[in-house]
């Protein structure tokens, strides 16, 4: 089947939905193309933690309605090293900037659901398999598919957006040569849990222990979601629930607190990883969130930065297919400064809190002179809420820029 849109998407994670919205609000169409299915999609336990640009930008679209409900706004986070836990407290350090706790899962079905209500149910094309994108150096690329039901369909398009996460198809679709990538793997992984308990703090903790970090975060007054640095080959089925629970209470152990347990929903492991390709476009082929960087989960900046990134894309888009490049040539350029920042942090958060196995007591020294730094310094403390808490979506003007990726 041939058919044709004017902007071929693919992925439909949070950077491939908010697109496909933000391009219909603008009046120019899209489709979505999705490996997995729509139940996967909504389901698939990931991030957690909204920055107050992020909030911005979908109340701006119109997509708050759930979020101003259900969504929990944080004015700060607790530091625990050495036997104490430190608040730090973002909104007196920034002048009242929060973040909002708000689940991935919950911003994907806000934004499914309002595609599917605006665009009809073939805006997103779930369960499809052989993705495929060509021609991506005319001005038609092609998108091609199999659906659910095994039709093939090849859409002509005015430009693509990569979309389809770190494994997905479109950057390796990007000619050898073209494209330079940084990466960092770390030595260890989270393992999270989902439990069915009401979470044992207001904020979130980040705890630095000599058996490793662990993460106290939430999902809702009655839902607690934490993590816990495990061995990069740690398998789930390693880890019953008490010796998770055990673990994680000895973490956070402190007198007079207790972490409450309850079932757990859901276990998985995921690894660390820091990588970043550049630049972010190909001819007619542009990438966004996942699919150009991953940050370790740490500073919370995934998701945020996916969303920054198509809030860049969309008026670039808009602007290429009314005959202006200016924008679509700064997209990469200007994505790539808060990319960079957020790696920067997001690796500093990592390796000031994780064990690295086999690092000496020095290392660990360091890592516990940092943490009493940032929270006894207004000025260090500062920078950390000030990266957490993220910096403005303000794309930079064409002209700004200085460099060319
Ligand atoms: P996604 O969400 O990976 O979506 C990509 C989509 O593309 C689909 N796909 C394909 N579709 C068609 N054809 C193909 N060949 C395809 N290949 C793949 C996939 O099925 C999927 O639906 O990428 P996107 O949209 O760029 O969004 C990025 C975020 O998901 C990610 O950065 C965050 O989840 C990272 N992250 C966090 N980010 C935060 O901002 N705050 C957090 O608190 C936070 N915590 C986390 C996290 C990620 C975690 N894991 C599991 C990696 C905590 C964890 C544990
Ligand atoms: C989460 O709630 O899943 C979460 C929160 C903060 C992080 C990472 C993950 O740094």
């Amino acid at each position: 089947m041939r058919t044709r849109t004017q902007v071929g998407i693919v992925g439909a994670g949070p950077a491939g939905l908010l697109l496909s919205h933000l391009l219909a609000l603008r009046g120019i169409d899209s489709v979505v193309v999705e490996i997995r299915s729509r139940e996967h999609c909504e389901a698939r336990q990931r991030a957690g933690v909204l920055e107050d640009g992020s909030v911005a930008l979908l109340r701006d679209a119109g997509l708050a309605s759930r979020l101003d409900q259900l969504g929990l706004q944080h004015g700060g986070i607790y530091l625990q090293f050495g036997g104490v836990r430190q608040h730090i407290d973002f909104r007196e350090l920034t002048g009242g900037r929060t973040v909002t706790v708000y689940a991935q899962t919950e911003v994907v079905k806000d934004l499914i659901a309002r595609r599917l209500a605006d665009g009809g149910a073939d805006a997103i094309a779930f369960s499809c398999t052989e993705t495929e994108v060509a021609d991506l150096d005319t001005a038609s690329p092609v998108l091609r598919y199999t659906d659910a039901d095994g039709n093939r369909h090849e859409v002509s398009c005015d430009a693509i957006a990569g979309c389809d996460g770190f494994h997905g198809i479109c950057r390796p679709a990007i000619p050898p040569g073209v494209l330079t990538t940084w990466e960092r793997d770390y030595p260890y992984s989270w393992l999270g849990i989902l439990a069915d308990v009401p979470p044992s703090t207001d904020e979130l903790i980040y705890a630095h222990h000599s058996e490793g970090f662990a993460l106290h975060s939430l999902r809702s007054p009655a839902v607690s979601r934490l993590y816990l640095q495990v061995d990069p080959d740690e398998v789930a089925e390693s880890w019953p629930d008490e010796r998770v629970w055990d673990e994680l209470s000895r973490r956070f152990e402190l007198p007079g607190w207790t972490l409450q347990r309850g079932p757990v929903l859901d276990k998985s492991i995921t690894p660390m990883r820091s990588f970043v390709s550049a630049p972010m476009r190909y001819g007619r082929l542009f990438l966004a969130g996942d699919a150009a960087h991953i940050v370790p989960p740490t500073g919370a900046k995934g998701l945020n930065l996916a969303l920054a990134d198509v809030a860049v894309l969309a008026p670039a888009l808009d602007a290429l297919l009314h005959g202006d490049e200016k924008l679509a040539d700064a997209y990469s350029a200007t994505c790539l400064d808060r990319v960079w920042r957020s790696t920067h942090f997001s690796w500093w958060m990592t390796t000031m809190l994780h064990r690295t196995p086999g690092a000496d007591e020095m290392a660990t020294q360091l890592q516990l002179s940092q943490l009493r730094y940032v929270t006894s310094s207004r000025a260090a403390a500062t920078s950390l809420a000030e990266n957490y808490t993220g910096w403005p979506l303000l794309p930079r003007l064409p002209s700004d820029a200085d460099h060319s990726y």
